[in-house]
């Protein structure tokens, strides 16, 4: 298999990890519209997609949302994903993206299961090779708390603790390889109600940024202190995965005493309700940039001398590549030279040459297309 560039997504449990998933893929497809590009699934990330858009039509069909209705993530699962240019050549620029269930992070819940102890290490080590870590973050929970009680349940329901001892395990691999990307994404998520620029009437944006912004200072600030040797690239995008679902009520029913859960009751709006994915396209703009600027940020020089490192036969397809193989591989046509040593067939070359063209140039497109008004770069 490949090396694919690799996302991790930190986030607990019900946050909406595996739904911004699907929303990355429906958006990034809907950016490559028109271009000879376009987003491959393998199998079960296809099926994965397909199951949650069911059950999404379902609801809507029905006419209720039910937040409990998609049940939770059960095991490590990763998202294959490739930008394929179209035609048998077989050109491509594949991500990988971790999901898992978000309750592992927490340390005294992973002694708990099996599978947590079995495939967190797995975990682990993606998250460390990954250029970007995506951080969902619950919007409702950090708009509505209002009383003191619900104010201090607010951490724990971020699950804090445990993200900031993630992104301080990501930061410091990161810093110890200066020359890959290091793409930090805040994504705050249910955030329908808060803004007026997809079919709502929400005046608080500010507000949304206002509490991302003091409740993740400390993970900005561990990844700044860790990463003392390079800028990490800090992102701020708001997403809507659905678009058309509201928070209607939010309830604060007490687990024990003096410790508050968060239960959102949410309700579609517009008639027929219809999705309208927003700003999750970003997700994999920020990729591509990441890609293409540290290929640019290269001299010539440092290219070719990676590249004789590198055998080019046949074997290193297979082989271990890391990012920097990855990058030259893919992009730099080493793929194709490799393929052609195989095949020998001129015709192929030529029309492999085209299609790493078109491919450079949709990862171009999807870089260049204009980013969405709410994300900001921090
Ligand atoms: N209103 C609203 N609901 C959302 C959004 N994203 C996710 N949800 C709902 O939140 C619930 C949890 O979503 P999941 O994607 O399963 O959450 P998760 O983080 O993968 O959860 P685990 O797999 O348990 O870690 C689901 O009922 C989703 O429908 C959003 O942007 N807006
Ligand atoms: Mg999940």
């Amino acid at each position: 298999m490949s090396e694919a560039f690799k996302v991790a997504v930190v986030g607990p449990s019900r946050v909406g990890k595996t739904t911004l998933l699907t929303a990355i893929l429906s958006d990034t497809a809907d950016l490559l519209a028109g271009t000879p590009v376009n987003v491959a699934l393998d199998e079960a990330t296809a099926s994965r997609v397909r199951r949650q858009k069911n059950q999404l039509r379902g609801a809507i069909a029905a006419g209720e949302f039910d937040a409990a209705a998609l049940g939770g993530t059960q095991s490590m699962s990763s998202y294959e994903i490739k930008l394929q240019a179209d035609g048998d050549v077989g050109l491509e620029i594949p991500f990988r993206i971790l999901d898992y269930p978000g309750g592992w992070l927490d340390p005294d819940r992973r002694t708990e299961s099996p599978a947590a102890q079995e495939q967190w290490p797995r975990c682990e080590a993606h998250i460390k090779d990954s250029i970007m870590l995506l951080m969902p973050i619950d919007a409702a929970v950090l708009m509505e708390a209002s009383t003191p009680a619900q104010r201090a349940a607010v951490p724990d329901l971020l699950g804090l603790t445990d993200v900031e001892a993630v992104a301080e395990r990501w930061a410091k691999t990161r810093n110890q390889r200066p020359a890959e990307p290091a793409v930090l994404l805040l994504a705050p998520l249910k955030c329908e109600k808060y803004f007026a620029d997809n079919g709502g009437a929400g005046h608080e944006a500010g507000r949304v940024r206002k509490e991302v912004r003091e409740k993740y200072k400390e993970v900005r600030r561990i990844v700044e202190a860790e990463c003392k040797d390079r800028l990490v690239h800090v992102v701020y995008a708001p997403i809507d995965t659905y678009g058309c679902v509201e928070l209607m009520e939010a309830e604060w029913p007490e687990l024990e005493p003096g410790r508050l859960d968060f239960r959102g009751h949410y309700r579609f709006r517009g008639r027929p309700p219809t999705i309208s994915v927003k700003a999750a396209g970003t997700v994999m703009q920020e990729l591509c940039r990441a890609i293409l600027d540290s290929q640019i940020g290269r001299t010539t020089k440092e290219i070719d001398a990676n590249l004789t490192t590198y055998t080019r036969l046949l074997e290193r397809r297979a082989g271990e590549k890391g990012f920097w193989g990855a990058i030259s591989y893919y992009l730099g046509g080493e793929a194709l030279d490799n393929r052609a040593q195989r095949q020998r067939s001129q015709r192929e070359i030529a029309q492999g040459h085209r299609q790493r063209e078109q491919l450079r140039e949709a990862v171009e497109k999807l870089v260049a297309a204009p980013t969405d008004d709410r994300v900001e770069v921090w």
